[in-house]
């Protein structure tokens, strides 16, 4: 498996990024110094031309972008599951934008969190997940022909009200046939909503297209009680080879956050080769 770390091109009040500020390259060449593979890159609407750039700098430094965030999106209100046809039919042709951007930046996976909107409470449930499922179809196919994978994030119930465990979530892509639809899957959401994360884990199994590691508290892997042994054992056992990326906040300093999640996962993987 490979190590990631989150960063932001722009200013998002999205409080669990461990790299932000208007320097994106001393970032990025901090994170190659650190030891790290890649990114989660958090950007803003740019132009093809600062994309460009973006994907430059990224390849200067050997860092590869794992997966593009537009989280931007969802701060200016754009909703997949918006009751509203025609306004739907617009958020669908922004997100497509992005998947552009995603396509010329060069990576293989974007995620489905925040965008899908959350469910009004006069709202039936029902028809709520019928309109991000025909959303989410529509944009799966496109993203798949620009070999990109969209991955839908099981996210805590302080945050979302829908889709809020990996069981729901598999449900839905199961009973709406998403077939090309991932799965994200976070420790931090997964130790609000599920039983058990190790059962969450083995359950989504070939789904799993993404995965983010802080602890239980958001933190460093390591500063918190989850057990990385079974979880990464059965992360590997589902045959992923992915990335482990840190999206946690940047305590007590961004170089201390991301060196100690770093070295911890590295020995607890390299204790995994071990073993099996
Ligand atoms: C939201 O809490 C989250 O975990 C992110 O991955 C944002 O998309
Ligand atoms: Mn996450």
């Amino acid at each position: 498996m490979k190590l990631g770390v989150t960063v932001s091109a722009y200013d998002t009040k999205f409080g669990p990024i461990v790299f932000r500020g208007p320097n994106i390259v001393k970032s990025i060449i901090t994170i190659k110094k650190l030891g790290y593979d890649g990114v989660d890159l958090f950007a803003d609407r740019r132009s093809d031309k600062e994309i460009e750039a973006l994907r430059r700098a990224f390849e200067d430094n050997k860092i590869e972008v794992a997966m593009y965030l537009t989280i931007f999106l969802a701060e200016a209100g754009l909703n997949l599951s918006c009751k509203d046809y025609e306004k739907r039919k617009g958020y669908i042709k922004d997100y497509k934008e992005q998947i552009d951007k995603a396509h010329l930046l060069g990576t293989k996976r974007m995620p489905i969190g925040f965008i899908r909107g959350a469910r009004a409470e006069d709202d039936s449930d029902t028809e709520y997940l019928a309109r991000l499922a025909a959303s989410l179809d529509e944009l799966c196919s496109f993203a798949d022909n620009k070999d990109i994978t969209l991955c839908l994030e099981p996210m805590n119930r302080y945050e979302i009200n829908t889709l809020n465990s990996v069981d729901q979530s598999l449900e839905f892509i199961d009973k709406y046939q998403l077939d090309k639809l991932g799965l994200l899957l976070d420790t931090f959401h997964m130790n609000i909503e599920d039983a058990s994360i190790e059962a969450s884990i083995r359950n989504a199994g070939n789904k799993i297209a993404h995965f983010h590691s802080p602890d239980s508290n958001r933190l460093a892997a390591g500063s918190g009680h989850l057990n990385y042994d079974s979880i990464l054992k059965v992360l590997k056992a589902t045959g992923y080879n992915g990335y482990l990326t840190l999206e946690a906040f940047p305590q007590p300093d961004p170089i201390t956050c991301a060196t100690m999640s770093a070295s911890f996962l590295r020995r607890k993987l390299t204790e995994l080769e071990h073993i099996s």
